[in-house]
């Protein structure tokens, strides 16, 4: 384990099964204040929390409370960052000095919840989607400092591939100059999030928990740093019409350019404005891609700790 971080709280049952060497799968908090509604953002996330118990491994959200880094949150903590919503601070690598000096509270991106999951010791994170680099990025220079992180902190990150509010390609292409391997569950096709099929190749089809396990324990014993993306595709039964949810995108992309969002608010703004036209259809494919990823999540901590006894 790294050296403690003195802003770091880990949960004493986190902590205990960190030092047994148990499984623990860590948890954003910026998917339940910005990523869905209240009170299913809530509810999404004690959910999440019962499935990774029921696959044999502890589960640790992350957020920021009142300046601490905290791994671990009680129900409570969880309910007030799904009230607070949009209002509690999204953050990522750039904010998070900032957060801790004026003893803020804020949600923790992909980014954000790689980095505190490493200070604690954690190696294994699912959530739904991760982001990546935005349509018009050649202009706007919008790449999520997600791909950034994936880059250099050794943080497995279990996702359903990425919405296609960004480029899926050029996402693709940023994550092979930076050394990340994108490895698909099951499948040889990047899923996008709402459907299995983005007509994007992943890097290597893996095909159990025991193999992602090897291909990460490898990367590290190989002294290499940085994480992986498992893309894991949403179960065919909640999976989306694809042409549906594209026009869907298109729209929610359209309104952001003209009422000129930028900068953090991007994803929020898309990712708020999806739900809003297509209200419970893309909210229960949420939910339940993240059920998916979370249990796979478990099945690769627990594959993990096996190999390291
Ligand atoms: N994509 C989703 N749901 C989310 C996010 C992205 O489908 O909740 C959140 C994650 O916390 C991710 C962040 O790390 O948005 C990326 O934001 P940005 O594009 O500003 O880097
Ligand atoms: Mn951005």
């Amino acid at each position: 384990m790294t050296e403690l971080n003195k802003y770091l709280d880990i949960a004493p049952e986190v902590k205990e099964a960190l030092d047994a060497g148990k499984p623990v799968v860590a948890l954003e908090s910026t998917i339940i204040s910005h990523g869905m509604p209240y009170p299913q953002n809530v509810e999404t996330a004690l959910k999440v929390e019962s499935i990774i118990r029921e696959n044999g491994a502890v589960p640790a959200t992350i957020a920021v409370i009142g300046g601490r880094l905290r791994v671990g949150l009680s129900a409570d903590e969880i309910d007030y960052l799904g009230k607070k919503g949009h209002d509690v601070t999204k953050v990522s690598r750039r904010d998070l000095a900032v957060v801790c000096a004026r003893g803020m509270d804020g949600a923790t991106t992909v980014t954000t919840t790689m980095i505190i999951a490493h200070m604690a010791g954690i190696e294994v994170f699912a959530t739904g989607g991760i982001g990546g680099v935005h349509r018009g990025a050649e202009k706007t220079m919008d790449i999520s400092a997600d791909l950034e992180e994936l880059a250099q902190t050794p943080v497995m990150v279990i996702c359903a591939g990425a919405k296609s509010i960004l480029d899926l390609g050029l996402t693709l292409e940023f994550l092979e100059t930076r050394g990340v391997p994108v490895l698909g569950y099951q499948t040889s096709e990047l899923p996008a999030f709402y459907t299995r099929h983005s007509g994007f190749g992943v890097d290597y089809e893996v095909d159990s928990p025991e193999d992602l396990a090897k291909i990460f324990l490898a990367k590290r014993e190989l002294g290499l740093k940085g994480g992986a993306v498992v893309a894991n595709p949403i179960p065919e039964k909640y999976s989306m019409d694809k042409a549906v949810i594209d026009k869907v995108i298109a729209e929610a992309i359209d309104e952001a350019n003209a009422k000129g969002i930028h900068g953090k608010e991007t994803t929020p703004f898309l990712l708020a404005k999806i739900a809003e036209i297509t209200g419970n259809d893309s909210l229960e494919a949420n939910i339940e891609l993240v059920f998916n990823n979370v249990a796979l999540g478990a099945k690769t901590a627990v594959a993990l700790s096996n190999l390291e006894k």
